[in-house]
């Protein structure tokens, strides 16, 4: 059974005890998934099959704990589609008419994988993250980001703490695929979360930039050009070193607003509709890079689009300034 990181009670415990080395989100372990109830689906697709669940941990002394799962359908794997048709399994025909028919197969285990994300402990934010929820447009002016985004991003947003796991190699160490160490020109590049790097079609990295005072694009001036350049070239370079896909066929991009306040850019395979890739949410890098160039405050005039959920208290500050 797959493990999990350990909860934060008894993380902090073990910190304590260890000086801190199994604390901040590295390779420990202590739960299997098995140890989880499901509470609720937050929300699930069957065109991606994938499902977002609210799960608990009961500990022993019957208090619950949050998190959350998802679980998802991983794509196929070329090389492994033969032994789909070959290997003994049960394949039921459920439908024949003329030159069609249907069987539904039921593969071994190694055929026919599940991913399993878990967030544990997991916030009320997280929670509300894959709920599915009304959604609606805000047009934010540079005022409002001073005025009403940014108050409240200071005040309440996701943790980064995984972004420093990676930066100081706490965490995914091994994953990294590229690294600039320069403190103001450098990032590392990783494998994104959502991508279990078996195929290729759906291809994810994520570039996180070593320096810590850049939220997201609002922040970017001038000054970053150097930074980003060796994002978008050696980003590119690096993909097609390791993975042969050219640079002409990633999306290479950034959120507006992103999850986490920290700068990073996104690389998608071109051909994958990778979620959060949409008009209202995704900023080319080669587009951020040319727009910086022309004028270095860009960003600090122009209003930005962005989707806000209708439950999310951000929305509801953007209400009532009555700006929505
Ligand atoms: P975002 O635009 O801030 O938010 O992107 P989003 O999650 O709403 O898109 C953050 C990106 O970092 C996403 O693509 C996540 O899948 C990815 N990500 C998040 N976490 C917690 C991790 C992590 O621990 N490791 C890695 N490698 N990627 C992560």
């Amino acid at each position: 059974m797959a493990e999990g990181p350990q909860p934060k009670r008894k993380r902090e415990e073990e910190e304590e005890q260890n000086g801190g080395a199994a604390a901040q989100g590295g390779p420990a372990a202590a739960f299997t998934l098995s140890d989880l109830r499901v509470r609720r689906v937050l929300r699930e697709s069957a065109r991606d099959k994938i499902v977002f669940l609210h799960a608990e941990r009961i500990d022993l002394s019957g208090e619950g704990t949050d998190a959350v799962v998802i679980l998802e359908k991983t794509p196929f794997q070329e090389e492994k589609i033969p032994d789909l048709l070959k290997k003994p399994m049960n394949a039921e025909l459920r439908m024949h008419n003329d030159i069609y028919c249907t069987f539904y197969l039921s593969p071994p285990p190694e055929l026919s994988e599940i991913k399993a994300t878990v967030v544990y402990p997991a916030t009320e934010k997280h929670i509300q993250k894959y709920l599915r929820q009304e959604v609606h447009l805000i047009r934010e002016t540079w005022e409002d980001y001073k005025n009403i985004t940014l108050p409240f991003i200071q005040s309440q947003s996701f943790s980064i703490q995984w972004v420093y796991n990676i930066l100081e190699k706490k965490a995914e160490a091994d994953r990294i695929v590229h690294e600039n160490p320069d403190p103001s020109n450098g990032f590392v590049l990783v494998p994104d979360l959502k991508w279990n790097q078996n195929q290729l079609d759906d291809l994810y990295l994520i570039a996180l930039v070593h320096r810590r005072e850049i939220k997201s694009l609002r922040d970017l001036t001038a000054e970053h050009l150097p930074l980003l350049r060796n994002v978008l070239q050696e980003g590119k370079e690096a993909i097609v070193k390791r993975f042969g896909v050219s640079g002409s066929q990633l999306r290479i991009y950034l959120h507006y607003q992103p999850s986490y306040q920290h700068l990073h850019v996104h690389f998608t395979a071109l051909g994958y509709d990778a979620p959060g890739s949409s008009v209202e949410r995704a900023h080319l890098l080669a587009d951020v890079i040319d727009n910086l160039a022309m004028d270095s405050s860009y960003y600090q005039k122009r209003a930005l689009t962005f989707p806000l959920r209708a439950d999310e208290p951000l929305f509801k500050k953007f209400q009532e300034a009555g700006k929505v």
